[in-house]
């Protein structure tokens, strides 16, 4: 128990450093929510799951509802939490794409860090689209959705039939794509969409406007509700004029009523959203972003569950029918839930930056943090201390950075089916594309794009030597999945710049092995003038070796990893560009995957790609760089 206090205690004061924690910020941040409107069951079953993150992660929701989805009623809403000043995020769903952009601008303007879950704002691409300032959009694919919606009616209609599609109001991001959705799935399928009618969100209205379309179209057999008040208005007046059965009904939104309306056969296939999925991850997500951890996705799709007749009773499907009320909330995790954290190796720079990330995670939720250190980045290593964790019994979750591609997949796979979910960090398994890749069973690969970041450092090489200039490859070992696709992408970018590799070493992570081969390359070679090291180790061997042969400025380095001693290399001139990876962000954001997961959140992506911030001469001494530099 004493053992359990000191390391809580201790997983606070690396919070704390991690933050900048001071006696008026305790990190209890208060975080805005304004869902689209409510009542509605879509927004009180997100507003769960805001509530559950918040309890998990120790910050305090203010939640208001706009009593119409309508920019009019909720901008001044928002005005108002902006005005308070003690607001430090905002979480909201706009009503409009176009219209609900300049309040969310204020709020931004004034220091608000802006996440939207549900719909999004210009064209949705937070990106590179025509508005980047929120940080994340955080919902359903919209068109994918309709499409599902009016391919079932096809299935069940055949060619030629005729739909009619009941809708909102355009210009709200989620009901146009649906209604672009099943268009394009009517196109595909050969349907014929005779009719779409906005009901401003009122269920009466769908109503009277589905009773007047069946009856002067007879020839109408289906029908696609794009929300649930659409859907609510559709299913009372198909039941109304007792054509239940005889017109098929593809309906968004999985309210009771609504799947009250396909257990009796008024409907066919009900599309449930995630919304308790999309307000957990963005409170999450925020929260992380406040204590300084922000390689959040600019886009989180969310996924459905479709219901159909067969599978409505199924108990697995009964999680995914939304609330009606705001139901009680999950005790927040305490020292009892064991998270397992193995780095790929330690000491490492790299590795206790990431730490710092898990441990800061960790304590925001209460969890213990069961860290192992392989003293070797070798799988031989690695294997028999996940074994031994696994065979413990009380691990409740694992993070970890694998060794090998291949070799690693069955001691993880042995983990997985021992029942404890396994997320990686820096390094993958197999492909690496755990949705539809060779191996799926990890909840997420948060890692750097590392072909991307190999491109980068040899492009910069490319930009200071000129076409036709050789180069040198520092490499770890072969197998290893971040430094085969830096490798990868350096080849790619001397191939599109004209550069030659004339060799490629591997040091098996030992900086003495890389200090070795460069100084022989060097004097083989005296025709090179650019290295690049793949990581640490290499990094740290060729930046010796240059020194000493008194090469610094002579041959052109780039580096990847952001070290206190390669920071020193770029400072004294013998390097000329580090590539800073994010591994606290990775440790914090694969603590966030785990929790998610453990409160039944299936949207965590797969993939989190974590960012680059790259050093040059320029930029090293510049303030906001310092927190990209690694923890020794
Ligand atoms: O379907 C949801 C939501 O996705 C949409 O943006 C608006 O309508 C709902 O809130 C359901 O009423």
């Amino acid at each position: 128990m004493i053992r359990k206090l000191a390391i809580f205690a201790l997983a606070l004061v690396l919070l704390s450093l991690a933050i900048g924690v001071s006696a008026q910020d305790d990190g209890n941040y208060t975080i805005a929510f304004v869902p689209g409107v409510n009542p509605d069951p879509f927004y009180i079953t997100m507003s769960v799951g805001v509530n559950q993150a918040a309890s998990d992660m120790g910050v305090t929701i203010i939640q208001q509802d706009p009593p119409d989805f309508n920019v009019a009623v909720s901008a001044p809403i928002i005005e108002a939490l902006v005005a308070r000043g003690d607001i430090d995020a905002l979480i909201t769903a706009p009503n409009d794409k176009e219209q609900s952009i300049p309040v969310l601008q204020e709020a931004f303007d004034a220091g608000i860090p802006v996440i939207t879950v549900d719909t999004f704002i210009g064209d949705g691409n937070y990106a590179d689209g025509e508005v980047t300032f929120p940080l994340s959009y955080i919902g359903s694919d919209n068109t994918q959705g309709g499409y599902i919606a009016c391919q079932s009616l096809a299935e069940s209609l055949g060619e030629g039939a005729k739909i009619y599609i009941q809708n909102v109001r355009p210009g709200i991001s989620t009901t146009d794509q649906r209604e672009d959705g099943c268009e394009a799935a009517a196109a595909d399928f050969g349907l014929e969409v005779v009719r779409i009618d906005y009901n401003e969100n009122l269920a009466d209205n769908a109503q009277q406007q589905t009773a007047a379309v069946l009856q002067a179209n007879p020839d109408v057999t289906g029908i696609f509700a794009t929300n649930t008040f659409g859907a609510l208005g559709a299913g009372a007046a198909i039941e109304n004029a007792g054509l239940a059965g005889a017109v098929q009904v593809a309906l968004f939104d999985a309210s009771e009523e609504n799947i009250g309306y396909l257990r009796d056969g008024t409907v066919s296939l009900v599309i449930a959203q995630k919304p308790s999925d999309m307000g957990y991850l963005a409170v999450a997500l925020m929260t992380g972003y406040l204590d300084g951890f922000q390689s959040i996705p600019k886009r989180i799709p969310t996924g459905y569950f479709v219901f159909n007749a067969e599978n409505v009773d199924d108990p697995e499907a009964a999680r995914f029918i939304y609330s009606s009320n705001v139901s009680e909330i999950a005790p927040r995790f305490d020292e009892s839930f064991n998270l397992a954290f193995v780095p790929g190796v330690n000491p490492d720079p790299f590795y206790i930056t990431m730490s710092r990330g898990v441990n800061a995670a960790a304590a925001r939720l209460g969890m213990t943090v069961i860290q192992q250190d392989p003293p070797d980045f070798n799988v031989a290593v690695s294997a028999p201390i996940i074994e031994a964790l696994v065979a413990r019994g009380d691990i409740d979750a694992l993070v970890t950075a694998p060794n090998d591609k291949e070799q690693s997949i069955p001691v993880l796979e042995e983990a997985f089916e021992s029942g404890i979910p396994v997320l990686t960090v820096d390094t993958f398994i197999g492909d690496g594309d755990y949705l539809n890749g060779e191996v799926t069973f990890p909840i997420s690969y948060v890692g750097s794009d590392n072909t991307q970041g190999g491109y980068i450092a040899c492009s910069s090489l490319a930009d200071a030597l000129g076409e036709g200039a050789k180069i040198y490859i520092q490499n770890v070992r072969p197998g290893i999945s971040t430094t085969d696709q830096r490798e990868d992408g350096c080849e790619q970018a001397a191939a599109d710049r004209g550069l030659e590799v004339v060799r490629i070493d591997y040091n098996e992570n030992l900086a003495d092995n890389a200090q070795q081969q460069t100084a022989a390359v060097l004097q083989a070679n005296p025709d090179i003038t650019g290295i690049f090291a793949t990581n640490t180790f290499g990094a740290l061997g060729a930046g010796a070796a240059i020194e000493n042969a008194g090469l610094a400025g002579a041959v052109q380095v780039a580096l990847f990893d952001a070290s206190e001693e390669n920071i020193g290399y770029l400072r004294d001139g013998t390097v000329s560009l580090v590539i800073a990876q994010k591994p606290a962000d990775m440790g914090f954001m694969g603590v966030i995957g785990q929790a998610a997961l453990a409160r039944g959140v299936t949207s965590f992506p797969e993939r989190v790609p974590t960012g680059y911030f790259v050093f040059t001469a320029e930029n090293v001494d510049d303030p906001e760089a310092a927190r990209f530099i690694y923890t020794g």
